[in-house]
Order: structure tokens, then C-alpha cells, then sequence
């Protein structure tokens, strides 16, 4: 049997469950989730390697319709996966379409225009379907998921739990390109460590925060020091914030909050590099950094 190999990107509305659908089909936490809109803020690579095919899948961040802060340069991140796929993986939150189908329409359309005149093979999942109750609420989302997507396969899933998970991948792999894998076994993501311990940071900060969370809250590491202490790596890491106000929050009463987001990510980390680190927290103010082109790059975001 010929071997398979080539890019997925996986697209949708911002909250359906698309970061979360790639950490369970790599088995390991590579993209971060949370119950807030836009957390996934670069495109990030999900390796899968089997028998038959190696498949990266491109997470990106939600498409959403606001147009102000970051969000340009999320909806930008997110587009550009579209060229570089073989297949695209689009993802719809069923729980939130269940009790209002007619949002299909406003959601799915961009995607549908996109895809149009491409040839490019389309499958769609309907997702949280755990959460929709009773099952035949998804008649109407699944019957018009065909007529807006009439080339595309649909499957009713559950990232969470994992059901019809399995089916998906085996259908974005089938469609996919006769090529020889281009990624060791055992390479799950493309991203740097130094990346993915910035994004532990940001993911426990999303989590611990509530409605008070700053949208154009952004973690950078600052330094990753492996030589003074090799048993225990120090890394200092700096979380920016658009107001002083929100350095007050996220510093919380007597330093508690930051203890807190600290405490967790440092645990997450050193899952990460499968030892202890020391990890210190620093919060700065950076009004809208957004605007700012340099520093924006420096996160690795904008392209
Ligand atoms: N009940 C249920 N919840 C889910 C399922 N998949 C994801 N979620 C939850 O939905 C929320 C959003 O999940 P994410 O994976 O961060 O969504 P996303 O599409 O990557 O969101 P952005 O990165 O903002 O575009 C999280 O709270 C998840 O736990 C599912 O199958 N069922
Ligand atoms: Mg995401």
C-alpha cells in the first residue's frame, strides 16, 4: 500500500474545539484550550505518524468577524494555513449551533466562499456533539452542512470524549497526496519548546482568569538558562498587559493569581522537558502592541 503525506489545515469558528481535537488526536497537549474565544493566536503544527500516512495538521486561530486589536492578525494566521493544505478540516461547534441553526449560515458561508472554486478535498466535523440533547437537534445542522458544503464529507464528533475522532482522521488521511513522510516517528509538532512553554503560561492564564482577562494579554519568554543550574533550568518569562489596571489583576491580591498561573504553568512545563525548571513571572504594561510590528514578530505572530 502506497504511503500517504500532507498538510490539513484545520479551520472554523473561534471556541469549536479545534485545538482541542488536535491534542487528542497527537495524544499529547500541543495547543492550548480554553472556554474563551480566540485562544489559539499562531498556526501550530500537529504531526501524526502512522503506518500507512503522516499528516500535519495546521491549528489556527478561530475566524471570527471582529476586525479591531488583534484580531487582524489572527484572522490572517488562520487564512494562510488554506494554501499550504492538501485537505481542509472545518470545525463547527454544534452545542452553540443546536439552539440557533440559522448562525450556520453566517458562520459557515466565509469558509464555504473560500473554498469554492478550490478543488481541495473538504471535510467538515460537527463538533461537542456530547453536549446537544437530544441527538435529533443535529438533523437540521447536518442537513444544512450538506447544502452549503455539498463537496464535503460531514461527521457528527466529539473532541472531548473522542467519538467519531478516529473517523475523521481516517478520512483527512485518505485524501491526502501518495508521498514519503517528511518528519522523524516521533516529532509531534514543529513548534520550539521555548513557544510552547510561553503558551503554558498564557493557556493558565486564560483558565484562571475570568471576564476580567485582557484580550491583549501576551507572553514572552525572556531568558531559558540551562547553564547555571543544569539539574534545573531557570526560565524568566514576561507576561504583557495593555493597562496597568490588568498588571493589578493578573498579579492578584498579595501576588496570589500570579502564584497561581506560575504554579501551573510551571508544572505543565516541566512535563514539557520532562524535568524540573525554575519558572519566574514578570508582568509589564505594553499598550497596543498590537500595532507594533517588531514586537509582534517577536511573539511569532503576524505572518
Ligand atoms: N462538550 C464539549 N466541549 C468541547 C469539545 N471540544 C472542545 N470543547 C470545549 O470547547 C472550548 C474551546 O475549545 P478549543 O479547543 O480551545 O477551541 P478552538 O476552536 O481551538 O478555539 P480558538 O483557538 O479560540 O479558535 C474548551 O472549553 C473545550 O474544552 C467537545 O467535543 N465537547
Ligand atoms: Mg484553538
Amino acid at each position: 500500500m502506497s504511503h500517504r503525506f500532507g498538510h490539513v489545515a484545520v479551520l472554523g469558528p473561534t471556541n469549536a474545539g479545534k485545538s482541542t481535537f488536535l491534542n487528542r488526536v497527537i495524544g499529547q497537549k500541543i495547543s492550548i484550550v480554553s472556554p474563551k474565544p480566540q485562544t489559539t493566536r499562531n498556526r501550530i503544527t500537529g504531526i501524526l505518524t502512522t503506518e500507512q500516512a503522516q499528516v500535519v495538521f495546521l491549528d489556527t486561530p478561530g475566524l471570527h468577524r471582529q476586525s479591531r486589536g488583534i484580531s487582524p492578525l489572527l484572522l490572517r494566521s488562520a487564512w494562510n494555513a488554506l494554501p499550504m493544505a492538501d485537505v481542509a478540516l472545518l470545525f463547527f461547534d454544534a452545542r452553540a449551533l443546536a439552539p440557533k441553526p440559522n448562525l450556520l449560515e453566517a458562520e459557515a458561508r466565509p469558509l464555504a466562499k473560500a473554498l469554492g472554486g478550490d478543488p481541495m478535498p473538504v471535510i467538515v466535523a460537527l463538533n461537542k456533539v456530547d453536549a446537544v440533547r437530544p441527538k435529533e437537534r443535529l438533523l437540521p445542522l447536518l442537513k444544512e452542512m450538506a447544502l452549503i458544503f455539498p463537496q464535503a464529507e460531514v461527521f457528527p464528533i466529539s473532541a472531548l470524549s473522542g467519538q467519531g475522532v478516529d473517523e475523521v482522521v481516517a478520512a483527512v488521511a485518505a485524501r491526502l497526496p501518495e508521498g514519503p513522510p517528511q518528519y522523524g516517528e516521533d516529532e509531534i509538532t514543529t513548534a520550539p519548546v521555548r513557544f510552547m512553554a510561553a503558551e503554558a503560561v498564557r493557556e493558565k492564564l486564560f483558565l484562571a482568569l475570568g471576564q476580567e482577562l485582557p484580550y491583549g494579554v501576551a507572553v514572552e519568554i525572556e531568558s531559558w538558562d540551562e547553564q547555571t543550574n543544569p539539574a534545573m533550568p531557570h526560565i524568566s518569562a514576561v507576561i504583557y498587559v495593555p493597562r496597568t489596571t490588568h498588571k493589578g489583576i493578573v498579579i492578584g491580591k498579595g501576588g496570589e493569581m500570579l502564584k497561581k498561573v506560575g504554579s501551573e504553568a510551571r508544572a505543565e512545563i516541566e512535563e514539557l522537558v520532562g524535568g524540573r525548571v525554575h519558572l519566574e513571572l514578570w508582568v509589564k504594561v505594553k499598550p497596543d502592541w498590537p500595532g507594533d510590528k517588531g514586537f509582534v514578530r517577536e511573539l511569532g505572530l503576524g505572518e
